[in-house]
């Protein structure tokens, strides 16, 4: 046992006499911070299976040892992020990064951490070495319906597994597209694409949705068959209700107005959740939160408005997770500081004075409007995600609890310097 109650409750006693004294003035002052902290105790961010390793770049990989061998053990990880956070109840698989051969060992292990099982992801974008066909110029988009056949079949197969392991969602990402002007019909690949999606869908069970996540760029460089959040609407459109638009925050051109994309698709129904990173130029190798704090509040603060709107509990009616992988950093480390600035973030959107907001709308004034997000952005809401965490049995302060216990040396120990988690 890495981490134990008595671990816990040491470390939370020494530290709590500081943390009260933070957060009388919000549970003396501030009228709704009961409120923003139960519903901090239930958000939950899923964790993805495959940033439990260091990530590699095009260039090379540098692991930090103790790194997952085995589905089994990226589980163990997770549940010691939830120990620590009781922020991290889910992982979501990537198959056949993940092969869950025995299912119900691998649910039981989840449970006993308390973890669920996110959407599970299939994969397209790579050739498997026991893979008949290749898919260098697509997979769903490919003008050989035998390759189309293929990846229709591995989403069907990915499906089934998450089906055993109690997942309600397939998010499927295709790297397809093109990389030089001419060498795509852009009008057949998206038919084929929408045929190929078609048949996947037809394939989901009754209770599950479908992600279809877009991306601006790479691996093709010219096109992306579903390269945004225009294309990705008009697929689950097009496919029906169970289909909703996933949003990577890494997988926009520079300077997209994310918060705008969200807050129309969640208007329209086809938001279906996120992947939540960070960048300063393209894709979604950073930290969340790391780069752009204040765009991460702001889709937050879409996200409340809207969700509000509709009546949809904030916890469970979207799909939220990271996906991020590092080179240079501990991954669980960067876990626990990714799950913190997702907190952060929307424990500042609740903050918002929403009545004053649409009052000064209607009056045009908008510096008062300005004020009013800023002035909840420049919050600091620690001693609200903290005292979260407290409630929740987890740690006030993970990331000095997984030094202090010194969790990398231990798992170096028992896993080796050596390991190489699979992944990207
Ligand atoms: C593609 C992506 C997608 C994949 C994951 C590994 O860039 O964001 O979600 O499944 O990375
Ligand atoms: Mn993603
Ligand atoms: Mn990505």
């Amino acid at each position: 046992m890495l981490l134990d109650s008595l671990h816990l409750d040491q470390h939370n006693q020494q530290r709590l006499e500081r943390h009260q004294s933070r957060l009388a003035p919000w549970t003396g002052d501030v009228a709704n911070a009961e409120i923003i902290i139960e519903k901090l105790v239930a958000f939950q961010i899923a964790i993805p299976s495959w940033a439990l390793g260091t990530g590699g770049t095009r260039f090379g990989r540098f692991p930090g040892g103790g790194e997952p061998r085995s589905l089994e053990e990226k589980i163990d990880d997770v549940g010691l992020l939830h120990t620590l956070n009781r922020a991290s109840g889910a992982i979501s698989l990537h198959i056949p990064w993940d092969i869950p051969t025995d299912a119900k060992a691998i649910q039981q292990r989840a449970a006993s951490y308390g973890l669920a099982f996110d959407a599970v992801n299939s994969n397209t974008f790579q050739d498997q070495a026991d893979q008949n066909l290749s898919y260098k110029f697509g997979s769903l988009q490919h003008v050989d319906a035998t390759v189309r056949r293929q990846a229709i079949d591995h989403n069907i197969d990915v499906i089934r597994h998450g089906e055993a392991l109690g997942s309600k969602a397939i998010t499927v990402w295709l790297s397809d597209g093109s990389c030089f002007p001419g060498q795509l019909n852009f009008r057949q690949a998206f038919q084929r694409t929408l045929e190929s999606l078609q048949e996947i869908y037809a394939a989901l069970p009754n209770d599950w949705k479908m992600f279809v996540e877009y991306k601006a760029f790479e691996p093709n460089f010219y096109s992306m068959t579903v390269g945004d959040w225009g294309s990705s609407y008009l697929y689950a459109s097009k496919l029906g209700p169970k289909a909703y638009t996933l949003v990577d925050l890494g997988h926009h051109l520079p300077n997209a107005n994310i918060e705008q994309i969200v807050a129309i698709l969640l208007m329209e129904e086809k938001l279906g959740g996120f992947h939540f990173n960070d960048s300063k130029y393209g894709d979604d190798d950073l930290t969340a939160g790391s780069i752009k704090p204040y765009q991460l509040f702001l889709i937050f603060n879409e996200l409340v408005d809207g969700m509000d709107a509709r009546g949809m509990n904030h916890a469970t009616d979207l799909g939220w997770m990271i996906d991020a992988s590092h080179n240079v950093k501990d991954p669980l480390e960067d876990l626990l500081q990714s799950v913190e600035a997702i907190q952060i973030a929307y424990a500042q959107a609740l903050l918002v004075d929403r009545a004053a907001l649409e009052e000064a709308r209607e009056e045009n004034d908008v510096v008062k409007a300005q004020e009013l997000l800023q002035d909840a952005f420049r919050t600091d809401v620690r001693p609200l995600v903290a005292e979260a965490r407290l409630r929740a049995g987890g740690a006030l302060d993970p990331l000095a609890l997984f030094r202090q216990l010194d969790v990398r040396r231990k798992l170096i120990s028992q896993r080796g310097a050596k390991t190489v988690a699979t992944g990207l």
